[in-house]
């Protein structure tokens, strides 16, 4: 346990109906009491009040009110640390929570670090490192899936598939070991094959929900690009749903990139309309210009529009025969017009779609196709997300190798002590991805991405 007791605004600063000012340690309680007056008949001095009670008065502090609230008191150990938690929901503003926030650090309270009170959950053994994560995660999930997926995270899924796999690694070490020590009990190394192949395979599985993850939790940007007017602001306001960027019938209406995030199939996306790709006539024009490709280069994906309602203009034939480093999906705009572009040589091998922005025709069937080929056909769904951080993703790989190179070794007949040197490091770096032997190093950057007050 702690020594200390911590205390931080564990709300949002802003507006707002209420704001928290959550302290965890031994003195907690005795602090809260000193800057309290409870009100009423039933009032009770805080140290004397039972556990899970909610407290009516006020914060006062040189004979003066300084706010109204509610303070609740929770004892150790059935609290979010484990220590006693005491939280003073305060409703004055940012400035009366900033000086009950004061008050309680003059009092002793220390003000906690990024992520101090989760980090005493786990240190105080109530959550494992996966489950502190996932709270992370929580606060953090910007689609619906995600916030799914890091709730399903709090149940200590992915720790409990390492401590499963850990555990056989260490059984079948231990066969290998027993034949090192016993060379008369002849088992045979071989036997241990599809044991190993399907350990590995489990964890080929867990990578792929991890790479998921990072989809669902990074998720994906995508610039829409084409010669003026074709359509691009319109497809932006189609997909979101929503009058973000000004449709005019005048070529150059776009003139700075404009940027808005969507969720599609869960995943957030973040769409940036682009001002129209042509020889820049202005000043203006060659910064809108500018822009743009400043937004190809962030984007995963590419959508090129042609409008198929004219024919074909030497602006959209330059725009075919550019080589981008990401996919470029070919969209044919204004299908609810006849066409009139002729044929298409394009080495865009990422599909074409034929839609009506303007309609919405053909729009699902686009975003089928684009989470399709950015996800390769594998929407994530819940239950098959793992929300991974990047060493955790590094030690799955290594657990991974390590199993790979123990079954060449058992293949390739390798000498006993060459496969039980193997297994023994792949045991070791998975205790690591189990937070056994987390060093001080990846605890910190664990904890220090969290809010101040989570
Ligand atoms: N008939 C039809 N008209 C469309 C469609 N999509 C866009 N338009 C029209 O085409 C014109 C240009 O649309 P915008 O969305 O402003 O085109 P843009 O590519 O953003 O143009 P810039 O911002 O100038 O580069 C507008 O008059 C739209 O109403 C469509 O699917 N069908
Ligand atoms: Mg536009």
């Amino acid at each position: 346990m702690q020594e200390d007791t911590i205390a931080a605004i564990s709300t949002p600063l802003g507006e707002g109906g209420i704001g928290i000012v959550r302290m965890s340690g031994p003195q907690a309680l005795m602090i809260a009491e000193a800057i309290f007056h409870p009100s009423g008949r039933f009032g009770v001095p805080l140290s004397h009040a039972a556990s899970y009670t909610l407290h009516y008065g006020f914060i006062v502090a040189q004979g003066e009110k300084i706010d109204e609230v509610l303070v609740s008191v929770m004892r150790a150990p059935h609290t979010y640390t484990r220590e006693d938690v005491v939280e003073i929901n305060c409703h004055g503003g940012i400035v009366a929570l900033r000086a009950v926030l004061d008050l309680v650090l003059e009092k002793g309270a220390r003000l906690a670090e990024a992520g101090e009170f989760t980090k005493r959950a786990f240190l105080n053994g109530r959550i494992s490192l996966d489950q502190a994560k996932a709270v992370l995660e929580i606060v953090r999930a910007r689609t619906k899936l995600g916030l799914e997926a890091a709730v399903d995270q709090l149940s200590g899924r992915f720790f409990e598939a390492i401590a499963a796999i850990r555990e056989r690694i260490g059984e079948l070490l231990a066969e290998v070991e027993v034949e090192i020590d016993f060379p008369d009990v002849k088992a045979e190394t071989e036997d241990a094959l599809p044991a190993l192949i399907e350990l590995s395979g489990r964890i080929a599985m867990l990578l792929t929900q991890g790479e998921q993850g990072r989809i669902v939790r990074e998720g994906l940007t995508i610039a829409i690009i084409g010669r003026p007017n074709v359509g691009k602001s319109t497809l932006l306001n189609t997909l979101l749903v929503e009058e973000r960027a000004i449709v005019t019938p005048i070529p150059g209406t776009t003139r700075d990139t404009v940027e808005e995030e969507a969720a599609i199939g869960g995943v957030p996306v973040r769409f940036i309309d682009t001002a129209g790709l042509r020889e820049p006539t202005d000043l203006l024009e060659e910064e809108g210009v500018r822009r743009t490709r400043a937004a190809i280069e962030r984007a995963d994906l590419l959508l090129l529009i042609l409008d198929r309602s004219v024919p074909l203009t030497k602006e959209d034939q330059r725009l075919l025969e550019s080589e981008w480093e990401m996919p470029a999906i070919l969209v044919l705009n204004k299908c609810d017009l006849p066409r009139k572009i002729g044929s298409i040589e394009s080495d865009l091998c990422a599909g074409t779609y034929e839609i009506s922005a303007k309609s919405g025709k053909g729009v699902d069937r686009l975003t089928e196709g684009i989470l399709d080929l950015l996800l390769g056909g594998q929407l994530p769904r819940r239950g098959a997300i793992l929300l991974l951080d990047t060493w955790e993703r590094d030690l799955l790989r290594r657990t991974k190798t390590l199993l790979d190179r123990t079954i060449d070794a058992v293949r390739t007949g390798c000498s006993l002590d060459m496969i039980a040197e193997e297994l023994r490091a792949a045991y070791t770096v998975a205790g690591e991805l189990q937070g056994i032997d987390v060093s001080e190093d990846i605890l910190d950057r664990i904890f220090s991405r969290f809010c101040v007050g989570k």
